[in-house]
């Protein structure tokens, strides 16, 4: 990122570290938004006497967990549990969970601070928060995964509540945990209450559109940076990494709207298919049958597994980040470059590392940073909370049409705001600074908060 911090940011971010020890995805998400600051200080001095960042930077509430659980050997396991509630001043906190071996601390909270800007963003009511565990759910058996779940919510259902705090899914948590997490939280109230998690099954009380929504929300802001430069999806090789939730339905708009997906990936393998990812073989193997990627080639004969390979590497005119933090380096990003890639936009959270960022940027390429560009399924929640307050329940397309027109203000927002503060062009800087700036300006009038 071209900008640096002035002194006077220069000195809350090294208290930050100070005072976070050790949790350098944290460090990397504060750096990232500080650096962007130092315009809008200059605009806005008052921040700097109400300690605006200072206050921004410091969770409001961080909790710790202990999730003992039985596994179906009978064995008792103990995980940790989190959720970082980090900013309430425009909504209740509101964020995913996340279950994965490579949690801590560090991650939750990077995560949730990401969150507070992304849920500014949308323009719709919601704070940011984020929670999860260490706990790993790849090959376990369903019963196990309930009785985490139950654990889980054991100890989480007295923090959360549809005005107080609202998760949903992230890595490793989709329909099935959010069904269970609701379960227990039911059975632990006695309450019926619909609002307090989003994600949730049709049946009782999800919203069409929400499990598209991120992949969706990420490929119609995509399509609308293209049309900046008189550009589109039509005819465009796209490359996709991940193949969870989020990859998935990003490969599904940009097919739909006339791009190739021609590879996508796991933690294990990438999958080439020059004919073209196909959707139903992906979403059998990942949705249904809970299975690893490479077995995308017994379905598809002319398709290649590369263990271990680098989606990066593959010749592409779009690439779409939507797996997980820094999975994309600046060596990476001059071989993206070096192929042809002109755009890139992020699904996952913090995909990109700032060097990586600092290559796109200083080559003059389309970049637009997951706080913009994955807001769609955060902002979806909240059109769930909002049917959830009214006991409604809409149709596909009308929650879709939401969906693309809060994408389109999002973009509309980080476009001008960047052309305000003199960095036309600069969605990083934009969208930092649009959503920092409506945080702080209601933090004001909230009193000392
Ligand atoms: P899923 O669990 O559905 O899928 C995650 C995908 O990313 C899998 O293919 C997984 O592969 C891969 N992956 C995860 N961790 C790693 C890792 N350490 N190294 C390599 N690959 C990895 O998660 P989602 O699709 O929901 O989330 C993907 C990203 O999008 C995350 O950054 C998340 O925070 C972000 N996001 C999600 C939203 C949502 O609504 N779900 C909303 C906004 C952002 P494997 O199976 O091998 O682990
Ligand atoms: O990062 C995110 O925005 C999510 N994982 C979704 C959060 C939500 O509350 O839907």
């Amino acid at each position: 990122m071209s900008s640096q911090m002035n002194e006077q940011l220069e000195s809350i971010y090294s208290k930050v570290v100070k005072r976070n020890p050790g949790e350098t995805e944290f460090h990397q998400a504060v750096k990232e938004v500080l650096s962007t600051l130092e315009v809008v200080l200059k605009k806005k001095p008052h921040y700097i006497e109400q300690k605006i960042i200072e206050r921004m930077c410091e969770p409001e509430r961080q909790l710790i967990f202990r999730v003992p659980w039985i596994d179906d050997k009978g064995e008792i396991h103990v995980n940790r549990g989190f959720r970082v509630q980090f900013s309430s001043v425009i909504g209740p906190y509101k964020g995913g969970l996340r279950f994965h071996p490579s949690v801590y601390l560090g991650i939750i909270k990077f995560l949730s601070f990401e969150q507070i800007f992304k849920n500014a963003l949308t323009g719709l009511h919601i704070g940011g928060g984020k929670g999860g565990s260490d706990f790993d759910p790849k090959g376990k058996s369903d019963n196990e995964i309930m009785r985490f779940c139950q654990s889980f919510m054991i100890e989480l259902y007295r923090h959360i509540g549809a005005d107080v705090d609202v998760p949903a899914g992230d890595i490793g948590v989709g329909g099935r945990e959010i069904g269970y997490l609701f379960g227990q939280y039911k059975r632990l109230t006695g309450r019926f209450e619909p609002g307090v998690l989003t994600g949730k099954g049709l049946s009782y009380g999800g919203s069409l559109a929400r499990k598209e929504a991120t992949g969706y929300g990420l490929v119609y802001f995509t399509d609308i940076m293209l049309k900046t430069k008189k550009e589109s999806f039509e005819g465009k090789k796209v490359i996709v990494s991940g193949s969870g939730n989020v990859a998935t339905y990003a490969m599904e708009k940009v097919t739909q709207l006339g791009g190739k997906v021609i590879a996508c990936s796991d933690s294990n393998g990438v999958i080439l298919d020059e004919n073209g990812i196909n959707l139903d073989t992906v979403k059998r193997l990942k949705e249904v049958e809970r299975k690893r990627l490479k077995e995308y080639v017994n379905a598809h004969s002319n398709a290649k597994y590369l263990e271990n390979g680098c989606i990066w590497d593959i010749s592409c005119d779009v690439a779409l980040p939507c797996a997980t933090q820094n999975e994309l380096n600046a060596d990476n990003a001059k071989i993206l470059l070096k192929n042809g890639c002109k755009c890139v936009a992020e699904g996952a959270i913090m995909p990109a590392t700032p060097e990586a960022i600092e290559t796109f940027q200083s080559a003059g390429i389309l970049y637009a940073p997951g706080k913009a560009t994955n807001a769609g399924g955060v902002a979806t929640s909240a059109l769930e909370m909002q049917q959830n307050s009214c006991r409604d329940k809409w149709e596909f397309e009308y929650t879709d049409s939401k969906l693309k027109n809060i994408m389109t203000n999002i973009h509309q927002t980080c476009y001008e705001t960047a052309e305000e503060y003199g960095v036309a062009g600069d969605y990083l800087k934009g969208a930092n600074i649009a959503g920092f700036v409506k945080v702080a300006d209601t933090m004001i009038p909230l009193g000392l908060v």
